[in-house]
């Protein structure tokens, strides 16, 4: 009786355990083989070290840069819960069913697994779900990708099918983003229920902006390089003129103004710094703001809660809800725009799921400007994300050789996170002579010494997506005067709204990954030659200065937030 009783309980256990592993497996599975695909590259007991946070920056840069996204940072606090480095090496070893189950009941006791569960499946599903990516899985032999194929074609593809099915959307092309940015009616406008001097003077702005005078004698580098340099120049004036920004007091350190000038992250800290101690724009009272800052980090926000054992995106969400309480009681800004005239920056991968309920309505702007994602094109902002290695002199080593002592056609070094940079090494690394296509190259100063000097030698520097759209290595080409090659469907890069990225940067589709090398030798040389130097240009818009001057970065994106701004007032 007693053991019939065990017995009964053991399966009743096995059952539930069964039920809730359903779609754990699966995601255990997908997730198992992006780690085993990683293993060979990725320090897996330097990224337990960093999930404190005290180092996301610096030292992990050419391997795990864009980091890990949140089911990576999850996944390794789950693993930490458990255990340790040890325990996470074993799990990842195993080859056995009992690595799977020790991988399942860890992502099931993080409570969210299923929806982020969802969410992979989601993220995986662009490049499955063009017609090239089952191409790509099948015209490559090897280790990894029967690894892949072994993903797409075992139990899981039917659940892995039906998650693509539910949720097809097509990935967004540049020349798609650019009839957005054109059209900016796919935007509900949130209009404003007051009137306000302040709203007279943006629509004032708005008119004089749409009539811009054209400028005569434009240089012919700065209109190939602006949608159109006149509008530009005249938005960039009147926001010297006119804009006042207010930058609310309340909350406390760390999370909130506290900037963090390092790292991957270190826009929102840098942006931070700037606009908090800037004498042009602030106002104190906050009667003449036109425009309201929410002063937090985002990668803080992650960092404090989690050392509180908070770790749950709802947490965090929670934390900028209250926020936002808060200053909606002390004062009616908030309440009479419905937020509209609120931003807030932050550079982390979650940014934009943390912001997405409670502050929608903001100007967000955004390292993951993901349009897939809910980044709104015309109200929220790209964000560049400027990888600082050394907060003191962040322009250190800055630009590259000349085009004709670039030898190497394309370069890539980096962490082979997220499913489309396994398919680009598949496809090149070791291919072709002037492919440089790496996973991570070593962390000491010998490494990144090559790194710069690939990047500053390269025709091309591709910029693949991680985990998430951004990467560093757009602005890091930029710096080294290497055309960036994007390859991150959905991606919106920064200051959409007023340059023509294509003037100074290839967009190439996931799905066209095998064709890289012909679509960039296919590029005539006229044409390199002509976006190299355009890139020369525009290195300026992407600089960090201590002391802010004209056109730099932080003058940018305070543009870009202005702008958009701008273009939300109803005309009369
Ligand atoms: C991990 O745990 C094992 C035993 O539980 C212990 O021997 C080892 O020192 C731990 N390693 C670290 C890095 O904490
Ligand atoms: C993994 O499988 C191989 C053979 O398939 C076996 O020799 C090895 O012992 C297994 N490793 C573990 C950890 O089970
Ligand atoms: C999953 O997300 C939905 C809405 O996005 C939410 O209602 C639900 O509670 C979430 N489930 C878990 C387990 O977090
Ligand atoms: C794939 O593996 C085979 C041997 O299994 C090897 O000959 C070939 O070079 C590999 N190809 C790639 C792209 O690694
Ligand atoms: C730029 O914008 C101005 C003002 O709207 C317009 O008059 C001009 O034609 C535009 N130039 C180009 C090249 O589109
Ligand atoms: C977080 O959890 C750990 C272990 O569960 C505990 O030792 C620590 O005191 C907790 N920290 C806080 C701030 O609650
Ligand atoms: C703003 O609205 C919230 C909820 O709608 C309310 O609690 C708050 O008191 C309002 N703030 C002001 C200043 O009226
Ligand atoms: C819907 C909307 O706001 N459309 C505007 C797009 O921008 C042009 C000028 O740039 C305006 O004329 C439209 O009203």
């Amino acid at each position: 009786m007693g053991i019939e009783l065990q017995f009964q309980r053991l399966c009743c256990l096995l059952s539930v355990k069964k039920l809730l592993s359903i779609f754990g497996i699966v995601i255990a599975v997908v997730v198992l083989i992006s780690q085993l695909l990683a293993l060979p590259y990725e320090n897996y007991i330097s990224l337990l070290s960093n999930v404190d946070g005290v180092g996301l920056e610096a030292e992990t840069v050419l391997a795990t840069d864009e980091k890990r996204s949140n089911v990576e940072v999850d996944s390794v606090l789950g693993f930490q819960k458990l255990g340790n480095s040890t325990y996470l090496e074993k799990g990842l070893n195993a080859n056995s069913t009992i690595g799977f189950y020790l991988n399942v009941n860890t992502y099931s006791s993080l409570g969210k697994m299923r929806n982020e569960s969802a969410q992979i499946l989601q993220v995986k599903s662009p490049a499955a779900r063009s017609s090239g990516r089952e191409n790509v899985i099948a015209d490559t032999g090897n280790k990894t990708s029967s690894l892949m194929e072994n993903e797409a074609t075992s139990s899981n593809s039917n659940i892995l099918r039906a998650g693509i099915n539910s949720k097809r959307r097509r990935p967004a092309s540049i020349s798609y983003m650019n009839t957005l940015v054109q059209q900016n009616s796919s935007i509900s406008l949130v209009r404003s229920q007051w009137r306000s001097a302040r709203e007279g003077e943006l629509r004032y702005a708005k008119v004089q902006i749409e009539n811009a005078p054209i400028i005569r004698n434009i240089p012919e580098l700065h209109s190939s390089i602006f949608r159109n340099y006149s509008k530009f120049r005249r938005s960039y004036e009147l926001m010297e003129r006119v804009l006042k920004v207010y930058v609310y007091k309340e909350g406390e350190k760390p999370i909130f103004h506290q900037p963090y000038m390092r790292g991957i992250y270190a826009s929102e800290g840098w942006f931070m710094k700037l606009m908090e101690k800037n004498k042009q724009f602030l106002v104190k009272d906050p009667k003449r703001a036109h425009l309201f800052y929410l002063p937090f980090s985002s990668l803080k926000l992650r960092e404090a809660l989690s050392k509180q054992n908070f770790t749950h995106q709802k947490d965090l969400e929670n934390h900028l809800s209250n926020y936002i309480g808060r200053i909606s009681r002390k004062y009616h800004f908030w309440n009479r725009s419905r937020g509209a005239d609120h931003f807030l920056v932050a550079c982390h991968d979650w940014a934009p799921r943390l912001t997405r309920k409670n502050m929608e309505t903001c100007v967000r702007v955004l390292c993951n400007s993901n349009i897939a994602g809910g980044f709104k094109i015309g109200k929220d902002v790209s964000l560049p994300v400027t990888y600082v290695r050394s907060a003191e002199d962040p322009l250190k080593d800055l630009g590259g050789n000349p085009p004709s002592a670039r030898p190497v056609l394309a370069f890539f070094a980096g962490g082979i996170h997220g499913y489309l940079r396994p398919i680009l090494l598949q496809h090149w690394s070791e291919k072709e002579p002037d492919m440089k296509i790496f996973g991570p190259m070593p962390r000491d100063p010998e490494g990144k010494a090559k790194y710069r000097e690939l990047m500053k030698s390269s025709k091309y520097c591709i910029c693949a997506k991680g985990y998430e759209v951004h990467t560093p290595r757009v602005v890091e080409s930029i710096h080294y005067e290497c055309v960036p090659v994007i390859i991150s469907d959905n991606y919106v890069p920064p200051f959409f709204e007023v340059l023509d990225w294509e003037s100074f940067s290839v967009f190439v589709l996931e799905k066209d990954v095998p064709d890289l090398r012909n679509i960039l030798l296919s590029i005539p040389e006229e044409q390199y030659m002509k976006m190299q130097h355009r890139l020369k240009i525009v290195q300026q818009y992407f600089l960090w200065h201590k002391n802010p001057v004209k056109y730099d970065l932080f003058h940018m994106i305070l543009h870009s937030i202005w702008y958009n701004r701008v273009f939300q007032v109803k005309s009369k």
